[in-house]
């Protein structure tokens, strides 16, 4: 298969306004991709010695979608994050010890061992656990906008999907209502250009971000292993829905790094592809962007895995769930009335001042 048949771009280089972004603000988002590489190396580690059941998908080199564009939501806003986004539930607030536990079906896990590794969400945090079928993210994240705009509330909506989605009844069907309505929903194309085994150029034949045109409104293609490039697409895009300017598509073209699972070699992936794309490693980009600041990297790099090993004791600690409870909290008792969405965190410094 040839490199060029894949529809490969690295996107347009995208220049951020620095004004946006202080410098703590820069390094917490390098904090965070490295967070979220570490958690996932771990688990796969864990993985791999029986520890994590099931298979395990991470995103290796995509760190940069899911925290670039959560550091640009605010607290009320809601997300839905996908297979590959972790950078999500950590930014909102999630700890690591916390999302170890739910890779290894821990009592201590988001969903106490209930589900499968990767399928879990924190409402308390205001992350919506994901569905397995691919992309109904895009329509809970719809609805949500559509609540949002009947209520008149100043919130918005985020969801991540991958270029495998595009060619699913829901990404039109999600993308029409919210073009015809309006309404405050950020889609996020994670275009890794792979889904399991198919390359983007049997997946469509028009470039996906074209698509949002002809639903109405503005779709942008970005550099996806830039994190300060889709802070600001995802700033600029939530402006807009804030003040009822309606949804926008940004594309991150990006790269799946890793096999589709930890069961998948990707033999089907040119070598030459991953090594092009090596280069383009988003943390790397980040530390030269941080570094040329003045901060002092290799110290936030020991923060970071001063925390990770003690999340990982903390959680290989924790109990299994005790199977006497295994059916309780799969449904919503009844008489639980509402059950509501709680806020997370939004560490970008333009939410808290
Ligand atoms: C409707 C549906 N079909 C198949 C699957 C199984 N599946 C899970 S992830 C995946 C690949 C999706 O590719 P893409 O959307 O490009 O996301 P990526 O995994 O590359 O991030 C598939 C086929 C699913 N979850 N839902």
């Amino acid at each position: 298969m040839a490199t060029s048949s894949t529809h490969v771009r690295s996107g347009p280089t995208t220049h951020t306004d620095p004004a946006h972004l202080t410098t703590d603000d820069r390094s917490g988002l390098l904090r965070d991709m490295l967070m979220m590489r570490a958690v996932e190396a771990r688990a796969m580690n864990l993985y791999r010695q029986g520890k994590v059941p099931g298979s395990f998908y991470d995103g290796f080199g995509q760190e940069a979608v899911s925290v670039g564009a959560s550091w640009a939501m605010a607290a009320a806003d809601r997300l839905c994050a996908l297979h590959r986004d972790l950078g999500a539930h950590l930014v909102r607030g999630v700890s690591p010890a916390t999302i170890l536990s739910q890779y290894m079906g821990r009592e201590a896990g988001v969903t106490s061992g209930r589900d499968g590794n990767v399928h879990f969400g924190d409402r308390r945090v205001g992350c919506v656990g994901m569905t397995s079928m691919l992309p109904d993210m895009m329509l809970v994240a719809t609805g949500m906008a559509m609540a949002f705009k009947l209520r008149g509330e100043a919130r918005c909506a985020l969801t991540w999907f991958g270029d495998g989605s595009t060619s699913r009844g829901d990404f039109h069907e999600a993308m029409n209502w919210a073009g015809v309505q309006r309404l405050p929903v950020i889609f996020v194309l994670e275009n890794n250009q792979y889904a399991y085994s198919t390359p983007t150029n049997l997946q469509y034949a028009v470039d996906p971000v074209q698509r949002a045109a002809g639903y109405g409104f503005r779709g942008v293609s970005i550099d996806g292993n830039d994190v300060e490039a889709v802070f600001e697409a995802t700033r600029e895009a939530r402006e807009r829905a804030i003040d009822g300017g309606g949804p926008t598509l940004i594309e991150a073209v990006t790269m799946r790094m890793h096999g589709h699972g930890a069961h998948d070699d990707m033999k089907y992936v040119p070598k030459a592809l991953v090594e092009e794309w090596r280069k383009k490693d988003p943390i790397d980009r980040q530390t030269a962007v941080v570094s040329a600041l003045g901060c002092d990297v290799e110290a936030l790099r020991a923060e970071v895995l001063a925390e990770l090993e003690q999340a990982t004791e903390v959680a290989l600690a924790g109990p299994m769930p005790d199977p006497r409870t295994a059916t309780d909290r799969v449904f919503a008792p009844r008489d639980a009335g509402e059950i509501l969405l709680e806020d997370g965190a939004a560490p970008w410094s333009g939410h808290r001042q």
